[in-house]
């Protein structure tokens, strides 16, 4: 079905035809524009913006790109078409046909996880709220609001589902999203990640790179779901997704590059020499990763988890990809473990969100692999890499031991030296935010990050992404 523009809340779900959920909608709608207003990016509300906006759901046409002021953007309720007699992929219920309601005995397990999926959303954009004011160059600054705009697309998508399948409950869990606000000490975000300060454009990049990610690998375990609005809404979020993640990989990329200009031009590896110049030398670059690679491994739960179980067993999140295994039951399989203790052997379903790590840090490893091409080819012997999973958790059986970032349990005496050669220190953190200085002229680049082999849309990298006057 296309989207229909000409409603308050545009839409492809025929919202017209229920009324109370559309007078419950457009009642939640205003709280969402105040929120946008306190929470969302500050300045620029009054700017003309570059975005692309969700016209259609298939391939295709989905997006149409113009000038918009963000407050004005038209957030929707989009879901991907339905698979006609869709069975279930995965469980206990498997080939059985996809749920239209949520079964009664799976309502909190549902509305649990979809109150988490929808609290990420606006967190991230609470999170990047200051960024604009210190972008590296108009194209960064559109990205960082449409990236924002889609995020709060997203709260919209999981708010349709609490608002239209979990009545009362569902709407109240809706003003809830919008009143935890990332970090704050009495009413915090519900995840780890999601508190984390982002005050410096590299923190931006590293969080789409790796924390938009794990988005991707959890909406795709949702997009299995045996619910299937759910799995619906699930799918279209994944294609704005991609967008997220190219931000995060192009930008670090362009920030090595950067870096490696500095470095062949003084034929030097010296951190030191290299910030002198206004770049980031690679081992800073190196202990941002590590920072938010570990803090995002955490938000697949914990290595052995009867939540995992449950949710498998019942349908409510697969695996990504679930076509690609052979097994789709796991009632048997088991699947080995390391914990402090040596191996052990646990069943797989409890054993779901190890498997969906695992398939997530194979995927972080492909931007690596790209950098690290560029830093061979331009002569240098230095290698980033993603550190050991059992590095810095804060959940799972790794959980505050002293590991460093090769795998090696080691004293904490030596892990509590050695800390600050692994993660950004106070001096580090100094020194790049002292780096970022707004750059505004159209085409223009702060000092630190390369400009972008292409612009937006076939626009060219100099275009007026955002009208500042
Ligand atoms: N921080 O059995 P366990 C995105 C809690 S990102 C704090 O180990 P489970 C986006 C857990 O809730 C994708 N608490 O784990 C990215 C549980 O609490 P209760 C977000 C944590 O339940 C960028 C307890 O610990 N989507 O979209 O199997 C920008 C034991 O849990 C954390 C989802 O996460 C943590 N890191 O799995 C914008 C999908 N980890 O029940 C957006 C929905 C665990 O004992 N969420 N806990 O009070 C889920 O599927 C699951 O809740 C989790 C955890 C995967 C998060
Ligand atoms: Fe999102
Ligand atoms: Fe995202």
């Amino acid at each position: 079905m296309s989207i229909n523009y000409s409603e308050k809340i545009p839409n492809n779900v025929n919202l017209a035809s229920d009324r109370k959920l559309q007078r419950a909608l457009e009642h939640w709608q205003p709280h969402f524009l105040k929120w946008w207003e306190d929470q969302g990016p500050s300045d620029f509300a009054a700017n003309d913006v570059y975005l692309r906006t969700a016209v259609g759901v298939d391939s295709q046409g989905w997006a149409s790109y113009g000038h918009v002021k963000m407050p004005d953007y038209r957030w929707g309720i989009f879901l991907a078409d339905q698979i006609p007699d869709r069975k279930i992929g995965f469980g206990d219920y498997y080939g059985q046909p996809v749920w239209q309601q949520v079964p009664g005995e799976l309502r909190s397990q549902f509305r649990r996880i979809i109150v988490t999926q929808g609290d990420t959303e606006p967190a991230s954009v609470e999170q990047q709220r200051l960024l604009g004011l210190t972008c590296p160059s108009l194209y960064d600054l559109r990205n960082l609001f449409q990236v924002n705009v889609e995020e709060g697309r997203h709260l919209w998508a999981m708010v349709y589902l609490l608002h239209c399948y979990f009545g009362r409950d569902g709407r109240e869990e809706a003003e809830e999203l919008l009143a935890r606000h990332s970090g704050d000490s009495d009413n915090p975000r519900i995840l780890g990640t999601f508190n984390e300060p982002i005050s410096d454009w590299l923190s931006f990049f590293m969080f789409t790179y790796f924390t938009d990610r794990d988005g991707k690998f959890q909406l795709k375990s949702l997009a299995e779901s045996g619910f299937d609005p759910l799995a619906r809404t699930c799918r279209f979020m994944l294609t704005e997704e991609a967008h997220h993640m190219f931000v995060g990989e192009t930008g670090i990329g362009r920030v090595i590059k950067r870096s490696l200009e500095v470095m062949k031009e003084l034929s030097t590896d010296d951190p030191a020499t290299i910030r002198s110049q206004g770049a980031i030398d690679l081992q800073t670059i190196q202990r941002y990763m590590n920072f938010w690679f570990t803090s995002s491994l955490d938000l697949f739960g914990s290595e052995v988890s009867s939540n995992a179980a449950s949710s498998f067993a019942t349908g409510i999140k697969g695996r990504p990809d679930e076509e690609k295994y052979d097994d789709h039951i796991c009632s048997d399989a088991t699947f080995e473990i390391e914990t402090p203790d040596g191996t052990e052997n646990v069943g797989m379903r409890n054993a779901m969100n190890e498997v969906m790590r695992d398939s997530y840090i194979q995927d972080c490893g492909i931007g690596l692999k790209r950098w690290n091409m560029l830093i061979k080819r331009a002569g240098f012997d230095i290698e980033l890499y993603l550190p050991s999973s059992k590095f810095r958790r804060s959940i799972g059986s790794w959980v505050g031991l002293p590991v460093d970032p090769h795998g090696n349990l080691i004293d904490q005496a030596t892990y509590d030296k050695k800390l600050s050669d692994w993660i950004p220190t106070e001096s580090d953190r100094v020194f790049v935010t002292s780096l970022m200085q707004k750059v505004t002229a159209p085409g223009k680049m702060a000092g630190w990050i390369a400009p972008p082999d292409r612009g937006i849309n076939n626009n060219a990298v100099d275009y007026e992404y955002v009208r500042l006057n």
